[in-house]
């Protein structure tokens, strides 16, 4: 049986970083990352509220393996506020890399929100940047939106869509992955990881075949 559930006027759907250099041949590309596109493009039309982020980095930015002589991408170092993962150059403001992907077709998003823009601190999730106090405004903006529950989709799955719905459920709203709408960088153990920690704060896994409207 296909579980139904049914869009309402609490629901905001939150499309995270689905820009050029996470999918195929960009700077970080998230294996399949493109074929979310037409997923999310469906889904978004079962949401009066869709809102987009986009990973948007200054150039040199500390969460960059560049930016730290001898460092190489994918290893880890100590940023002021703790472990990071350096990463490949990518989504730096401006260039096309950072674009939204092309075929991302949803004209009524009513918001577009950047992060990862301060130079010392990256950003993973919507909500808090990775020292875990800089918030980003997205809870107080759902907040007096009156939203209730948010739906996640995009990349990477064990990132930036991972850390924004563990602070989604931590800011007190409902929380539901679409995990067909999503593709994940796995990079050591990191999707494992990501479904231990969403189903030990109970955040439900769905389909997009099963969302509905009307
Ligand atoms: C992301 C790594 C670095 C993401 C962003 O969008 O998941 N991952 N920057
Ligand atoms: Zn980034």
């Amino acid at each position: 049986m296909h579980k139904k559930l049914k869009i309402g006027e609490c629901d905001a759907l939150l499309v995270v970083d689905v820009q050029n250099d996470f999918c195929c041949g960009g700077a970080l590309a998230v294996p399949g990352g493109e074929e979310v596109v037409p997923i999310i493009n469906r889904i978004a039309s079962c949401f009066e509220t869709v809102i987009l982020t986009q990973d948007w980095h200054p150039k040199n930015h500390s969460c960059f393996a560049s930016s730290h002589p001898g460092k190489r991408p994918f290893e880890t170092m100590n940023l002021a506020y703790g472990e990071q993962i350096l990463w490949p150059d990518h989504c730096v403001q401006g260039t096309p890399g950072a674009d939204l992907h092309a075929a991302l077709d949803i004209p009524g998003a009513q918001l577009l929100l950047r992060k990862g823009y301060h130079q010392e601190i990256d950003s993973y999730s919507v909500f808090f940047e990775n020292d875990r106090r800089t918030p980003t405004g997205l809870a107080g903006y759902l907040r007096e939106r009156r939203f209730r529950r948010v739906w996640l989709a995009g990349l990477a799955l064990d990132f930036c869509v991972r850390y924004s719905a563990e602070d989604a459920t931590r800011c007190g709203f409902k929380t539901v992955l679409i995990e067909d709408a999503c593709r994940a960088l796995n990079t050591e153990g990191s999707l494992a990881a990501t479904r231990q920690s969403l189903t030990a704060l109970d955040v439900p896994s769905v389909c997009s075949k099963e969302v509905y409207n009307g």
